[in-house]
């Protein structure tokens, strides 16, 4: 069953977008009441006549902006509130209240009325309000927010009561490794559509010799049975939004638009003008022709095929070459950040990078808006990791987060990947079938984009490997396994690549490898978290890659991480994770002048 649309919202002449971005009003309930918002209806009154009540950014994380041990680690609700005029002039549209990401469980009342329940951080989420709002007066918009993980959500996790000094407290525990951030992370968006409007667009794209191939297909939203069917039209306008053809359309049936002489979208390495980008105009209108709706869609051209050796591009053998990453800076936590944003897209641009992975979980809207015009390839990932007990209840709810992210990201030409889990316990005899279901369900939202798995059990032991496209490995030698052995980690990468292709004869390349780096430490020789073991970490991996690249099935590097990030407490981080080529201010270790003379020089051969 197919989620119905949930295009972005984007302002048109026949559309309004009004933020809700700023200082919302915040409650927490006591830590030995959690539930006590819930008891107590803060929904239906309103938050800020309390005194308890504190502002909070959005977006952002909560956790990392105030003083409070106890807010930081948090377990279970908190509350946020918003009031906002909404404009007489919207009576008679439709009018939607869109979330771009809570995490992790969200309760949205507007006006005191439940219109949304939503479970899953990282992915958009939206509520009809039309019925609810009050036009011209001042409306209430109240969120509760709860980070609660457990064995049966995306990621799991477990909440356990530890005693403590004064008495019992709740404790998540999680075995990923990044912090559970929580709170409303990115945009908060009411927005009209036109009573008849334009639903879900979906666009898949070719080459068919020197012809671009747009196929498409537009629902349109609204109309009652019995209504004269709207008509529909489909304009591809070039960069400059000049018309390059039109078309008719009919609701819900496939359509073709073809261009000539295309620009194509290239990524980055590939071309010296990556992520050209087209906008597919669709109108509705009425009968007799006046305009209901406008929406308009960026669009790549590029075409997309994998063998069992190679991703293709436009025909081209793909080689990435790029990061695992978070969304993580300083104080905001996992919250939208446009200055981090255009930041870390200036450090990937000098660093000579055409790709990363949204490792673990789906990045936003905005950062992937950015990853499309500017050419960069996505391996797109949906939230689960280290995946462990695969319940069927877990299965469903990993389904549902990779509907959600299909319908999200389908339009996108840089997204090249779906990666449907990070590190699942594969080994285990129930990860046969389970991910069997997870990939076929994929597959049956999207058959155009290969799909792939971080995988980190034994080859021998892997069950998942076989359902994949192209199958990638995370691994740690001379960090994890192997210590302070950095002369083993050439021919270890090179023959268990080699064995993950002999094995299941798809594409293999490398997602993670790393290691932990305290910027300022030196050492030599070479010594754990010194700046010079991270070098030369790396520097025996480029030669694994080089020998690999010889072979012809190996498509890819990923450096784990682009830039440090906030992890659990835990005795073995400090301060979080540090296998950052970048600091967590994005500023580059040594090591990131030694990688950017390799993606620059790769680049260079292409
Ligand atoms: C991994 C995980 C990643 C961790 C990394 C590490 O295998 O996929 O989330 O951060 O190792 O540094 O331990």
């Amino acid at each position: 069953q197919p989620l119905p649309g949930l295009l972005y919202p984007r302002e048109s002449e026949t559309r309004e977008v009004k933020s809700l971005d700023g200082l919302w009003d915040f409650a927490v309930p006591p830590s030995n009441d959690v539930l006590l918002g819930h008891r107590e209806s803060w929904h239906a009154r309103t938050l800020s006549n309390s005194t308890k009540v504190m502002q909070m950014p959005v977006p952002s994380s909560y956790n990392d902006i105030t003083t409070s041990r106890a807010l930081r680690d948090h377990v279970g609700p908190v509350w946020y509130e918003k009031r906002f005029f909404a404009p007489q002039s919207w009576y008679q549209k439709r009018v939607y209240i869109r979330f771009g990401s809570v995490n992790y469980l969200a309760q949205v009342w507007f006006n005191g009325e439940l219109v949304a329940n939503h479970e899953m951080g990282h992915l958009p989420f939206e509520a009809d309000i039309t019925d609810k709002i009050l036009y011209g007066l001042e409306n209430r918009v109240t969120v509760a927010v709860d980070n609660s993980l457990l064995q049966t959500s995306v990621p799991q996790g477990r909440i356990l009561d530890t005693p403590a000094d004064n008495g019992t407290v709740k404790v998540q525990s999680y075995t990923f490794d990044f912090f559970n951030y929580a709170g409303i992370h990115r945009p908060v968006l009411v927005h009209t559509k036109p009573r008849v409007h334009v639903e879900d667009i979906s666009v898949d794209t070719a080459l068919v010799r020197d012809q671009g191939v747009v196929k498409y297909r537009v629902q349109v939203g609204g109309t009652a049975a019995g209504d004269t069917q709207p008509r529909v039209e489909v304009a591809l306008l070039d960069h400059a939004q000049r018309p390059q053809v039109r078309s008719q359309a009919r609701n819900n049936q496939p359509g073709t638009l073809r261009v000539s002489e295309p620009r194509l979208w290239w990524p980055r390495s590939m071309s010296p003008s990556p992520g050209y980008l087209y906008t597919l105009e669709v109108t509705v209108l009425v009968p007799n022709t006046s305009i209901m709706d406008v929406y308009r869609l960026p669009v790549g051209i590029r075409q997309l095929r994998w063998t069992n050796t190679s991703l293709l591009l436009n025909e081209r053998p793909v080689y990435f070459r790029g990061f695992g990453r978070h969304e993580d800076a300083a104080l905001r936590g996992r919250g939208l950040d446009l200055v981090t944003m255009a930041r870390d897209y200036e450090l990937l641009k000098w660093v000579g990078s055409n790709s990363y992975r949204t490792s673990h979980y789906p990045y936003s809207d905005e950062v992937l808006d950015m990853a499309d015009r500017l050419g960069f390839m996505i391996v797109d990932e949906c939230p689960s990791v280290d995946t462990e007990n695969f319940s069927a209840e877990l299965l469903a709810k990993h389904k549902r987060s990779l509907s959600e992210l299909v319908r999200r990201d389908k339009n996108r030409p840089s997204v090249v990947m779906w990666s449907i889990a990070n590190e699942p316990r594969t080994q285990l005899p129930a990860a046969d079938l389970y991910f069997k279901e997870v990939a076929e369900h994929v597959k049956s939202l999207d058959p155009t984009r290969p799909i792939t798995i971080a995988l980190a059990r034994s080859v021998l032991e892997d069950k998942a490997g076989q359902y994949l496209d192209v199958v990638s490995f995370n691994r740690y030698n001379a960090w994890y396994s192997n210590t302070g052995r950095l002369d083993m980690i050439t021919s270890r990468v090179v023959a268990e690549a080699k064995a993950w292709h002999l094995k299941y004869n798809k594409p293999v390349m490398m997602l993670e490898y790393g290691a932990d780096t305290m910027p300022g430490l030196h050492e030599l020789p070479e010594y754990v978290w010194s700046e010079e073991y991270q070098l030369e970490t790396m520097s025996r991996h480029f030669d694994a890659f080089d020998q690999l690249r010889r072979e012809g099935f190996f498509v890819g590097e990923f450096i784990w991480n682009f830039a440090d990030f906030r992890t659990a407490q835990t005795y073995t981080r400090v301060g979080g994770n540090k296998k950052g080529i970048f600091t967590r201010d994005r500023q580059p270790k040594m090591v990131a002048h030694h990688v950017r003379r390799r993606y620059h020089a790769l680049s260079a051969k292409l």
